[in-house]
């Protein structure tokens, strides 16, 4: 059986490459596979947040993948923190984890560096996300190249918790999408399109209004030849356009540029495809954003399917770490 598991952590704005490199994907995998989908706000928290700003951006982004099409009647979508396993089997996956191993996580070493306030949960983060995993018997996980040394950690933690303890954890394969699935920045092609302040003019957010597109895109950088062609090294503007514009035509990016000439046409093109596939996810979203208790209702759901299988295999790993059960 495969079962795809992934998560997106409720911080920031869900910008055109999450929907592209991820989003879109996660829609597609929910009815080929028994697809379980979670909000991760406890991986929020790894660094400081407002507490109100958390709870609304959980819901916007809960409405988001609703709006973009995940089903709560084919998946399961919920919140992680409503499913307190989570934070149980964390902390097993914390005592089967090597304080080196987790030293040397590449995400912790920038994160760290870069930050005044490294939480002890920061560094623990990854235990976490191994959890989020296992309470699932996830076959598949779904991740950007990013996630790689962390899903490979959740392999070595299910295998030495398996040798340790006895079979307890499927182990879990990471899944990444297909190559140029990555959406880059419009003003710095060479880096990847990021969350990022509301206005920031290189990345397009999935809620940014059709005047919001044209202009981002109109302001895109490109280079200084005219030729329209997919080249990623020699022109990393003109190919990010062409791989916006073929992934919202279900083209190739070679595909969408045949026919062009220029790069005004390019962009005024690639600007109302965009357009063309944020309106229905908009609108959906908008709808949702009115009936806040709706969302509610779906997310209980969600976490009452997700508690049944994550308690059971919550069980399964106390039971044979040697925990007595609670009667
Ligand atoms: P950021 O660095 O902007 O915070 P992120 O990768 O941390 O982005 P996540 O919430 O971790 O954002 O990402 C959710 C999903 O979106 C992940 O699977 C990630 O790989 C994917 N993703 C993020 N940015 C891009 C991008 N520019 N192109 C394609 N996929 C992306
Ligand atoms: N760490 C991931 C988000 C995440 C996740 C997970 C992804 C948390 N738990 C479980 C897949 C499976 C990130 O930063 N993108």
């Amino acid at each position: 059986m495969t079962r795809v598991f992934s998560g997106i952590k409720p911080t920031g704005n869900v910008h055109l490459g999450n929907l592209l490199g991820a989003l879109v994907h996660w829609v597609d995998d929910q009815h080929r596979a028994d697809s379980i989908y979670c909000v991760v706000d406890l991986h929020a928290l790894t660094v400081p947040q407002d507490p109100a700003e958390l709870r609304e951006t959980t819901v916007r982004l809960a409405q988001l993948l609703l709006a973009v099409g995940l089903d709560p009647e084919v998946c399961t979508l919920f919140v992680q923190s409503h499913v307190s396993a989570h934070s149980e089997l964390a902390w097993l996956m914390e005592c089967t984890a090597a304080f080196g191993e987790l030293s040397r996580m590449t995400q912790f070493k920038d994160k760290s560096a870069k930050s005044g306030f490294v939480s002890g949960g920061l560094f623990t983060y990854p235990a976490l996300m191994a959890a989020d995993i296992l309470l699932y018997d996830a076959t598949h996980v779904p991740v950007g190249d990013d996630q790689r040394q962390h899903v490979e950690l959740t392999r070595d933690l299910a295998e030495r918790f398996n040798a340790r303890y006895g079979a307890t954890f499927v182990i879990p394969e990471a899944t990444y999408p297909r190559a140029g699935a990555r959406v880059m920045d419009l003003q710095d092609p060479t880096s990847k399109m990021s969350k990022s302040e509301d206005g920031a003019p290189g990345t397009i957010l999935v809620l940014d209004d059709p005047k919001a597109i044209e202009k981002k895109i109109k302001r895109a950088v490109t280079d200084t030849e005219v030729e329209v062609r997919y080249d990623v090294a020699a022109k990393p503007g003109v190919s990010n356009l062409l791989s916006i514009l073929g992934a919202a035509t279900g083209r190739t990016p070679d595909e969408a540029a045949v026919g062009y000439t220029q790069y005004g046409p390019l962009k005024a093109d690639t600007a109302a495809a965009v357009i063309e596939l944020l309106a229905p996810v908009q609108a959906r979203f908008a709808e949702l954003a009115a009936d806040p208790g709706e969302t509610q209702r779906l997310l209980a759901v969600g976490a009452a399917k997700a508690r049944e299988l994550a308690d059971a295999t919550l069980a399964r790993a106390r039971d044979q770490i040697g925990l007595l059960p609670p009667g």
